[in-house]
């Protein structure tokens, strides 16, 4: 669906909602998604009714475009939700009323205000005053009113009574910003939910709609700045006509208190600027970037900063002229120090052609090394961006370091919000439980008790900036993630920047109240699912630390274990005959552990502490080396993988469990969603489970690796027209072959030689992204199912990212029943099939 088709049916619902919904039933109402959390959707009668005496006059006690934005907001919300209509008054009512004011208005009120209250603070208070009641939005600046009536309707969405209230929250930190990896021509780096919001074709777009209504939704949860442009950033986004564009946005983001930053390209002095260096340390360059500073706060006042991916995956950076990073820092921050704004110094820096051979070669090593040797030598309005793992976003990592071992320094940590490593939006995967295990952890700063959450805030050494930045990549997908249980990681990063004391259940359930309503089925459900996703995602596709072990090199989606070895890359996990893993250690490893201070290291360094799901992260072990659990090391990868890949099997048959109860169409591509991972988790579980069995030698101990009953491969089958051929690489195809078709089509034949009865019917294809293929799966001379290959996976060719898995479900077969698959390849497409696998009916 176009944003303009989405927009459509957006609107038709809600007036539909409306003529159905003022009478108070449960909605079901066709939705896109776009409105995300923020749907205000009519509560039922019964929930709505601790509202009666919620006032209906409104005051605000000052004007500006965020309170505008809050009053309409609190007007939009309370209609929604409780079908009533707020008047706005331009006096202090005398009777009940919603107040809204800042701090500084309380005592005209004769009220007071919180003492020394941080920006984006608020209060929410119900007050008795003269024999009327007043509800009190206040708030720190008008930031803090806004947050203050977001939090107000999420009270109402979720059902949360507002008799006494009294609820006061600071944002932990000053930071809360997201990045988005747009290109200027609409592309978006490790997007997965369409093309960009903001640009295209090299310019900003015309019509900003999008961009305000992502504005809105940050705002909701606390979200205070916003980088448009990726940190592999074309210079142009310097140029003076583009910075004029660049302050349209600006515009649709500031009645939502977001502020816009920008990624820069350090060689802009010279690839755009004229001058013949970039040398940070030239007057001319300092001067350079002061006058484009000015030029940029004449267009867009209130910019929060630049962003700067330096010297790393080939960005050119201050290493050119041998300068240190705070050399290329303090450059750029000076320019921006006199309006206010932040230099973003990206920590992710590495060398991506390292020596594999060498053992004591680590990229873990990277950050810390490259790093704190300057700690104190940043200017004051410098952040260090801090990735939360020291390699790169994978599913399990252990902390950076770098986070614990910076006094002097402001930092932010980065999190990844789209899900590069971990299934990138086709795969249901919850981050949040992760994050907070990040953000919780004790890194023992000075020997001190020092949570990153602490130290990333700027709260521990009392540092002026800091906090959180989350890679967002929302696309023009109607429901801008492109999976719609996707959207609460996004919610949870802004919940968790603002308060990461919050428990992930917690977060999980008020995002699913909010953006499916307060039915108790689809709550639980809902709740348990998203609990579940990261650690069946870890189980099906990571093993004990080693990381994800897909494709580094293309996709970073399928399985592809041994793209990670034997290149300049630094992903290795050193498997071989003898064992797995890196050795991380001080004592005869690459030193890595003793990055940390040593409470934290003695977790660590010795394999006795160290907890197994990090093992092979810190220490190389035989396969048969025994973990905490009890198991040998192979066993648990073949275990892990059979739980995992097990557990997302049950994920479409709880979601059928909803039909009826959530609209149709997010049921249906719910559904999608969870009817595809549950295949390629099974892509994954094999892909990984043989080619650990091929490499350790050791069989399963349950007997189910390279055992697959009900499976016929397709290059078993008869053939009519197709041909066989290897899948690069092996492990990612049943056997290490499929069929392909380079005919106009193609059959594969084969008899059901099993008992009579009721089977579902699984076959396995590959869905390349060359072309639409078309198959018809014909059991006993009837159709049974009929499907396009028309998927837009991350591979051209047959692979772990383009393994398919059509699932036929309660087929009637009897013994002699002949099964046949007709294929039309297109293009480059060949129809290519793995397998069919046929086994007794679940549901
Ligand atoms: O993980 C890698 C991604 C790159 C990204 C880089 C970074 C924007 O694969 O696409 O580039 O990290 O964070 O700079």
């Amino acid at each position: 669906m176009s944003y303009h088709d989405g927009l459509m049916l957006r609107r038709t619902c809600a007036i539909a909602a409306f003529a159905i919904c003022s009478a108070f039933m449960p909605s079901v109402c066709a939705e896109t998604g776009y409105d995300a959390w923020l749907r205000y959707a009519p509560l039922d009668p019964a929930a709505a009714k601790q509202y009666a005496r919620l006032p209906v006059a409104v005051f605000v006690s000052s004007g500006s475009p965020v309170l505008e934005s809050a009053q309409a907001e609190l007007v939009r919300g309370v209609r929604g939700m409780l079908g009533k209509t707020l008047h706005v008054e331009s006096r202090m009512p005398a009777g009940d009323a919603i107040v809204l004011a800042t701090f500084d208005a309380l005592a005209e009120l004769g009220l007071s205000a919180p003492p020394e209250p941080v920006e984006g603070t608020y209060l929410l208070k119900a007050v008795e005053r003269k024999g009327s009641s007043m509800l009190l939005i206040a708030g720190a600046g008008d930031r803090g009113i806004l947050y203050g009536v977001f939090a107000f309707l999420r009270r109402i969405a979720t059902g949360r009574g507002i008799e006494h209230l009294d609820e006061q929250e600071s944002p932990y930190a000053p930071v809360r910003w997201t990045n988005e990896w747009d290109n200027l021509d609409g592309s978006i780096e490790r997007g997965y939910a369409g093309r960009s919001i903001f640009f295209d074709g090299g310019q900003v777009v015309p019509d900003l709609t999008r961009a305000l209504d992502y504005a809105r939704l940050l705002a909701s949860i606390g979200i205070n700045g916003c980088t448009v442009n990726s940190v592999n950033t074309d210079p142009r986004t310097l140029t003076s006509p583009f910075i004029l564009e660049l302050a349209r946005i600006a515009d649709v983001f500031r009645p939502w208190g977001v502020r816009l930053s920008m990624a820069i390209d350090f060689s802009s002095p010279k690839s755009i600027g004229g001058l013949d260096t970039f040398d940070p340390l030239d007057p001319q360059v300092a001067a350079w970037w002061k006058q484009k500073a000015d030029e940029i706060y004449r267009a867009i006042p209130d910019l929060a900063g630049f962003v700067l991916k330096a010297d790393s995956e080939g960005r050119l950076g201050p290493s050119a002229y041998s300068r240190s990073h705070a050399d290329a820092a303090n450059v750029l921050a000076r320019a921006l120090k006199p309006h206010g704004g932040l230099l973003f110094y990206r920590a992710f820096v590495y060398d991506h052609h390292m020596d594999w051979r060498n053992p004591k070669n680590d990229r873990a090593r990277a950050a810390y090394d490259s790093f704190h040797p300057l700690d104190g030598q940043f200017d004051d309005n410098v952040v260090l961006q801090i990735k939360h793992g020291p390699i790169d976003f994978q599913v399990r990592e252990p902390v950076s370091p770098l986070l614990g071992a910076l006094e002097h320094t402001n930092e932010a940590i980065e999190l990844q919000i789209t899900q590069e490593y971990t299934g990138q939006q086709r795969h249901l995967c919850y981050l949040v439980p992760m994050w907070k295990e990040v953000l919780d952890f004790d890194l023992h700063a000075s020997g001190q008790v020092t949570y990153v959450k602490d130290l990333v805030s700027g709260r521990t050494f009392h540092r002026p900036a800091g906090g959180f930045v989350g890679v967002a990549n929302v696309g023009l997908d109607a429901n801008w993630l492109g999976h719609d249980l996707a959207m609460a990681n996004l919610y949870g990063f802004g919940r968790l920047a603002f308060d990461p004391n919050l428990s992930p259940r917690e977060i999980a359930e008020e995002w699913t109240r909010m953006t499916f309503g307060n039915d108790a089925p689809v709550v639980e459900t809902i709740v348990s699912l998203l609990m579940e996703s990261w650690p069946a995602y870890e189980n099906y596709t990571g093993p004990l630390g080693a990381g994800t072990l897909t494709d580094i090199i293309q996709a970073h989606y399928g399985p592809g274990i041994e793209s990670s070895e034997r290149n300049g890359w630094g992903q290795w996990h050193r498997a071989g005959a003898d064992g797995i893993g890196m050795d991380r250690t001080v004592a005869t490893g690459t030193g890595f552990i003793g990055q940390y201070w040593p409470e934290a290291a003695r977790l660590y360094e010795s394999l006795e502490n160290c907890p197994d799901d990090l093992l092979l992260f810190m220490h190389h072990v035989p396969w048969t080396h025994l973990l905490h659990s009890g198991k040998t090391v192979i066993q648990h990868i073949y275990d892990s993988h059979y739980d995992g890949a097990a557990r997302v099997q049950t994920f479409p048959e709880r979601w059928q469990e909803l039909k009826g109860r959530i609209d149709e169409p997010r049921y249906e591509a719910v559904l999608a969603k969870f009817e595809y991972q549950a295949g390629h988790a099974i892509v994954w579980r094999d892909a990984v489970c043989d080619w650990f069995f091929r490499t350790s030698g050791i069989p399963d101990a349950q007997g189910r690796v390279g055992h697959h009953p009900g499976r016929v491969e397709a290059e078993s089958m008869t053939l009519d027209g197709y041909t066989v051929e290897p899948v690069t690489p092996w492990e990612t195809a049943s056997g290490g072959k499929a069929i392909s078709c380079l005919r106009p089509a193609c059959t594969a034949t084969f008899r059901f030689e099993g008992k009579s009865g009721t089977y579902d019917i699984a076959v396995q294809y590959f869905d390349e992204n060359a072309g639409v293929a078309r198959y018809k799966l014909i059991v006993a001379g009837k159709m049974a199912a009929e499907w396009l290959a028309n998927d837009t996976l991350p591979s051209d060719q047959p692979n772990g990212h383009t393994s398919t898995r059509k699932s036929v479900r309660g087929i009637l077969l009897h013994a002699g029943d002949e099964i046949r698959i007709e294929a039309k390849p297109d293009a480059k497409d060949h129809a290519d099939i793995d397998y069919v696998e046929l086994t007794p009916a679940r549901r």
